[in-house]
């Protein structure tokens, strides 16, 4: 029987060692539940990196690590210090992060890390290799494997391998800067399904294999060698369900601290408002100007002193990147500025969380919240603001989102905003603060309809139609 294999840096397991004892727990983030259909029912392995490096496994945790990983149908791909830095934290996060969110100024071209990503696409192909065998798929996840689709396709042919992008994808003029730029692509042209979440990414991609590698496109099909590469947008989804359910639930349950301390801002006047926000504390989330925009607000409509307060869940990241280091050092200084300029002995306008909260408490954040405020200035897809459209029960509350997101491509309803202008900020926030009921609703129905309807189960179930069908197409090629 025909194996899937799903490819991903991390493994959709959370593993810790606690007492020289290891524990090993499914995770459950979005990736992990989209793929659980496919990774669960039939004949599927996942490969990824286990979180745990060489050093920090003495070869009998190794060997526990492997059985224990096994029992989930995982293999791991095992990573040293060196790989981390210079793979992970070099080129990944400091190279290909940075370039496709379009911050040149933050990108570093250096050989080591480039080296370090060869090195390491080819560990983690060599895992697949081991596994492997004709007639498989293969599921290639992310901008840190964009060289292993080619790897594995050299060496099986008779595989079929899709991949899917989950940040953005530049435009050509960005792309071309990058100085391992044909590499790369035919790295990733090893797939026969490529996938983006929206159809501008899918654009952009297209445009640099025509100009970079002089390949003939023919409206979203590549002639590769002897074979066709398709290429086609699914934009990802949530476990809507997950997030609906856990709202009703939570309002029958005894309340949280957390809750409580919500309510009482609530309760506090007629007036009271909640704007939240929740991202990974990252460059590409633009949490300063977000800052910045609030700031004006305040300035622009007085009115709203002590009654509107900005809750700002920033969850670490990457930290020992220095730009990560700066943008905390700059949050802390903005949100002190704007508390030390606003507060009174009653308010304060901006509630700053630096961490990292229970599934819970974000259930407890985004049903309190009238207002949800997700402005990154890039963004692949952005799951946040579709997660607080599913907990809105009541079908009230109003989503401003920055157009930069790629969520924002079919989420109309939600009030549209360029998050570089503070003023169409300011004036969106107030409209969303004196939008009717009625309003609201109307626009939240459609926002939930669409969420319920394409799920991220859907979105994987999608892709891997599609991929089943890019094989018969490969096949009818070859036969012709
Ligand atoms: P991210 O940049 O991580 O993902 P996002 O899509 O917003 O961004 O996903 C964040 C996830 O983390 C959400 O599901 C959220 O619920 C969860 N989360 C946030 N704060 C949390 C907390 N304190 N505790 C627990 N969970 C928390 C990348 C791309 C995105 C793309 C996704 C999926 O950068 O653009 O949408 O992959 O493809």
């Amino acid at each position: 029987m025909n194996k899937t294999i799903i490819v991903s840096n991390r493994l959709p397991l959370q593993i810790k060692i606690d007492n020289n004892q290891l524990q090993v727990k499914p995770s459950v983030g979005g990736l992990a539940t989209g793929l659980k259909t496919i990774h669960q029912e039939g004949n599927s392995l996942w490969i990824g990196w286990s979180g745990l490096t060489e050093e920090e496994l003495n070869s009998d945790l190794s060997k526990q690590v492997k059985a224990l990983i096994k029992k989930e149908k995982c293999d791991t791909v095992s990573l040293t210090q060196n790989d981390l830095e210079n793979f992970y934290y070099g080129f990944s996060n400091r190279t290909l992060w940075p370039l496709f969110h379009y911050f040149m100024e933050y990108t570093e071209f250096e050989n080591t890390y480039w080296d370090s990503y060869k090195a390491v696409n080819q560990k983690f192909a060599d895992a697949v290799l081991e596994h492997v065998e004709d007639g498989d798929t293969v599921w290639v996840h992310d901008y840190q494997l964009l060289l292993v689709p080619k790897l594995i396709k050299d060496k099986k042919p008779n595989t079929t391998v899709g991949f899917f992008l989950h940040i953005p994808y530049p435009s050509y003029e960005i792309f071309r800067t990058f100085p391992w730029r044909e590499e790369l692509l035919h790295g990733i042209l090893g797939a026969d399904l490529i996938g983006f979440h929206t159809y501008d990414y899918q654009r952009h991609f297209l445009s640099s294999v025509k100009r970079i590698l002089r390949l003939d496109v023919n409206f979203n099909e590549i002639t590769y060698d002897d074979r066709v590469v398709k290429v086609d947008s699914f934009p990802m989804g949530i476990d809507y369900n997950k997030f609906h359910q856990s709202a009703l639930k939570q309002k029958k349950e005894e309340k949280s601290e957390l809750q409580k301390r919500l309510d009482d801002h609530i309760q506090s006047s007629k007036d009271a408002r909640m704007i939240l926000s929740i991202d990974r504390m990252d460059y590409t989330k633009g949490i300063p100007n977000r800052i910045r925009a609030f700031e004006y607000f305040l300035n622009k409509y007085p009115e709203y002193k002590e009654k509107v307060r900005l809750i700002m869940l920033a969850v670490p990241s990457r930290s020992n990147v220095p730009q990560y280091q700066l943008l905390k050092r700059e949050t802390d200084e903005l949100v002190g500025r704007v508390n030390g300029q606003f507060s009174t002995v009653s308010w304060t306008p901006i509630w700053y969380f630096y961490r990292s909260m229970p599934f819970e408490n974000l259930i407890d954040l985004y049903t309190s919240s009238h207002i949800a405020m997700i402005t990154p200035v890039r963004d692949g897809m952005n799951l946040v603001a579709k997660e607080y459209v599913a907990t809105r029960t009541e079908q009230d509350g109003v989503l401003i989102l920055s157009e930069m997101a790629g969520a924002s491509k079919e989420m109309n309803e939600a009030m549209l905003i360029n998050p570089n202008n503070f003023e169409q900020i300011a004036d969106t926030l107030k409209q969303a603060l004196e939008m009717p009921l009625k309003e609201q609703r109307s626009r939240m129905e459609i926002l939930q309809k669409r969420l319920k309807r394409y799920t991220v189960e859907k979105w994987a179930e999608e892709f891997m139609k599609s991929l089943f069908a890019t094989k018969n197409l490969g096949a009818v090629i070859i036969a012709k």
